[in-house]
């Protein structure tokens, strides 16, 4: 069964090192752009982050393609044809390390650190009135990365409510009542641009944004307007609508606007290369291989 490596922009390099670490008998071909149909014809399996335009529909025999991120919006492209499986990693290391940059970012912000860097740098020894911590955050989206968060932020003080769509509460209660909302959820079609003009409205004035999830929930337009307008204090933003961020893109110079390039933390080859190789194995036996994403609902 062959497969083809669709990583970029990550090195395929470093996954098809991993994976014959494991199984150095498992077919793996590098995509390239000059790649030929005869090359294509036999490639069962895709290794991938994202399809390059119109190759979903060069893959005649392509019966499973499996994520090298949590998120498959990349890979649900039209032309997929529907008897393909999808699947995800689902690593609990990268859950604790996106919970770590989230508490950072959320503690960051509650705690008044930039207001101290300000005065460090104008040589200012001044306290500002300043307790324990008890802040309010809405955690929007509960699969494995948001529990992680809520779990997190609940064991460092802050008071969390998540939302999900059979939580209970309202998407406006939760963005009304909190300090910081985290965006934690899946890119579909219902989320896509969720965090706009009419959501900032909702949050209290001076609370605060962490985006973990997918740029393209969030209008950026609208959030640097909200956070010029003063409602917003400000964002901490791992991902961007558009990745690498163009050197001119506005939010770099927003002040209170944190930018960092999707790091808040990734998956090891080694671990991604485990479950692909189950997941293979799996269909070689004539089962599904594990965590298999929802084609209908998008996660
Ligand atoms: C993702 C990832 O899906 O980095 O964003 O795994």
């Amino acid at each position: 069964m062959k497969t083809l490596l669709l990583t970029h922009p990550l090195p395929a390099r470093v996954f098809a090192d991993a994976v014959h670490a494991i199984d150095a008998r498992l077919p793996l071909l590098e995509y390239r752009p000059d790649i030929d149909d005869a090359a294509l014809s036999d490639v069962e399996a895709v290794l991938g982050w994202r399809f390059p335009s119109g190759v979903a529909a060069r893959l005649p025999r392509l019966r499973w393609v499996c994520s090298v991120g949590a998120g498959v919006d990349k890979l649900l492209v039209p032309e997929l044809p529907q008897r393909v499986l999808v699947s995800r990693i689902v690593d609990v290391d990268q859950a604790d390390g996106i919970a770590q940059f989230v508490v950072m970012m959320a503690l960051r912000h509650a705690r008044n650190l930039s207001a101290y860097e300000a005065q460090q740098r104008a040589r200012q020894w001044q306290r500002q009135p300043d307790g324990v911590l008890r802040s309010h955050v809405g955690v929007l989206g509960m699969g494995t990365m948001g529990s992680a968060v809520a779990r997190m932020l609940q064991a460092v003080g802050f008071q969390v409510t998540g939302y999900s769509r059979h939580s209970g509460q309202s998407l406006a209660a939760v963005l009304g009542g909190s300090d910081i909302v985290v965006c934690a959820l899946p890119l579909t079609a219902q989320t896509r641009g969720l965090l706009d003009a009419r959501a900032f409205a909702q949050m209290p004035r001076g609370s605060y944004l962490v985006n973990i999830a997918r740029g393209a929930h969030v209008v950026e337009a609208d959030l640097i307007e909200a956070v010029r307008a003063g409602h917003l204090a400000g964002a901490a933003l791992d991902v961007q609508e558009h990745e690498p961020l163009p050197a001119d893109d506005p939010l770099w110079d927003m002040p209170g606007i944190t930018i960092t390039p999707h790091i808040a933390a990734q998956s090891s080859p080694h671990t991604i290369a485990q479950q692909f190789v189950q997941g293979w194995r799996c269909l070689q036996r004539g089962e599904a291989p594990h965590n298999l994403v929802d084609r209908e609902r998008g996660y």
